[in-house]
């Protein structure tokens, strides 16, 4: 058994991981297998920050934002000027392509699951009064609002608030048996350019930890989907060969407009705008609604290229409990089954928090990455969405389970569920973040 840290001596360690983790321009989101800013771990990034330092969090957000595309797109990586990444910007080509985005620093030409208001409101809610916090609320919120905007207008190409993305990496959920399905139709084509991978060099058991080679030339392949339509977001939806309703991302939309929302009518933003907010969240919370299936008990992804709903067991199935739109009945269904002995109530898990695939699933790898082991940060959007619904017995839970997890200090990207082994990169910033956020909210 690993020695387990207490409150004080984790939450030290778990500031200087991200004092550790500053480049000097960005807190990156691992310090070596990914030495850049990626767009959602810098929005959980902000939250820990805000508890140590208001305006660090807040510049740290407004790196990120000044990053954005003039599209409205928050792209998925912002790239530092140091440190090795594969594939990075020469492989994008980003900027190269496409005028709209950033030339300097250089981004990639996907984005990710659209959590920054969330973590605006936690920074509004620590660092209230502070000049830098206000600041945000005043020129962030606009940036993020065209985020929200640029989502709806290419996202959504039927028009019925479910969001599509074109890559897995846009899940943040990278190798999850969800894509499993859309990801077999990618077939990698004979001019795929070679590469080489540096992830698996850089995590321990790298080989058991990461995606294989045959999902990351799928990976690759997508990219070279976008580059020939040179990141144009419209062509990108008509031509990738993935192209899937997520119902965790639209689930993340919608609860992030709610708070945008409000985050607007406090700030005084115009109201046409905040009334926008609210209907995108409506129809992404009808959609999220009419992807539960309740047969399975769990909310489906959709193959937007095939129509067919995907029926994998995964964390991403309790979608609606972040965003609401379901009946009291099924709420508590699906609250049921969350801490059931399905998920977080298994009886051979170390901590009872819900890993990425259910241990009662045939596909349940406990140390592969997405596809079984336990996330923090997902405990911990859980537990904040949660608590804002009133549920706080279910949210102290995940609190307190979560922290037992991380307790060996490791901060870990990920660990073992049966046996709380730390996994992937350590000093992972987002699962420090997340440890400072729930000690400092007693
Ligand atoms: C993982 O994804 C990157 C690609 O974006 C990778 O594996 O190289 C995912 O866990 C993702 O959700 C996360 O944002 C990123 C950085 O922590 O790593």
């Amino acid at each position: 058994m690993r020695p387990r840290l207490g409150s004080v001596q984790l939450a030290a360690s778990a500031a200087w991981t991200l004092s550790g983790n500053d480049n000097g321009t960005m807190i990156t989101a691992a310090p070596r297998l990914y030495p850049h800013m990626w767009s959602w771990d810098t929005a959980f990034i902000s939250i820990g920050l805000a508890h140590l330092n208001a305006d660090r969090a807040v510049r740290e957000l407004e790196t990120l934002l000044a990053a954005q595309w003039r599209t409205g797109m928050l792209p998925h990586i912002v790239f530092s000027e140091g440190g090795g990444y594969f594939p990075g910007p020469q492989r994008w080509g980003a900027a190269e392509l496409n005028p709209d985005a950033p030339s300097a620093p250089r981004t990639s030409g996907i984005c990710q699951p659209p959590v920054h208001a969330v973590a605006l409101r936690r920074i509004v809610d620590i660092g209230r009064g502070s000049a830098a916090v206000e600041r945000l609320l005043r020129e962030g919120w606009p940036r993020l609002y065209r985020w929200h905007e640029w989502l709806v207008r290419h996202r959504d190409p039927h028009g019925t608030g479910l969001l599509a993305i074109v890559h897995g990496w846009e899940s943040g959920m990278d190798n999850s048996p969800r894509w499993d399905v859309p990801y077999a139709a990618v077939t990698p084509g004979e001019d795929l350019p070679p590469y080489v991978r540096v992830d698996r060099g850089l995590v321990a058991a790298g080989e058991a930890e990461r995606p294989s080679d045959p999902e990351y030339d799928r990976y690759l392949w997508l990219i070279e989907e976008m580059r020939k339509v040179r990141y144009d977001a419209d062509q990108v939806v008509r031509t990738s060969t993935f192209l899937v309703g997520d119902v965790f991302v639209t689930a993340l939309f919608a609860l992030a407009s709610e708070v945008l929302a409000e985050l607007g009518e406090e700030g005084g933003q115009p109201s046409w705008q905040v009334r926008q907010l609210r209907g995108w969240a409506r129809r992404s919370r009808a959609a999220v609604a009419a992807a539960y299936d309740p047969d399975t008990g769990l909310a489906r992804d959709r193959d937007l290229r095939t129509g067919e709903w995907l029926t994998s067991r995964t964390i991403a199935g309790f979608a609606p409990l972040l965003c609401g739109g379901l009946s009291d009945v099924d709420d508590e269904r699906l609250l049921a089954s969350l801490s059931g002995p399905d998920w977080a109530g298994h009886p051979d898990l170390f901590a009872a928090i819900p890993p990425s695939v259910s241990p009662n699933d045939p596909g349940f790898r406990p140390r592969e990455y997405w596809r079984g082991p336990a996330w923090p940060v997902l405990a911990w959007l859980f537990g904040w969405a949660f608590e804002r619904r009133g549920w706080t017995e279910h949210a102290s839970r995940l609190r307190t389970e979560c922290l037992r997890l991380v307790a060996d200090g490791t901060f870990a990207e990920y660990y073992h569920p049966l046996t709380g082994e730390p996994l992937g990169s350590r000093q992972q910033s987002w699962t420090a973040t997340v440890v400072l956020d729930w000690l400092h909210t007693v």
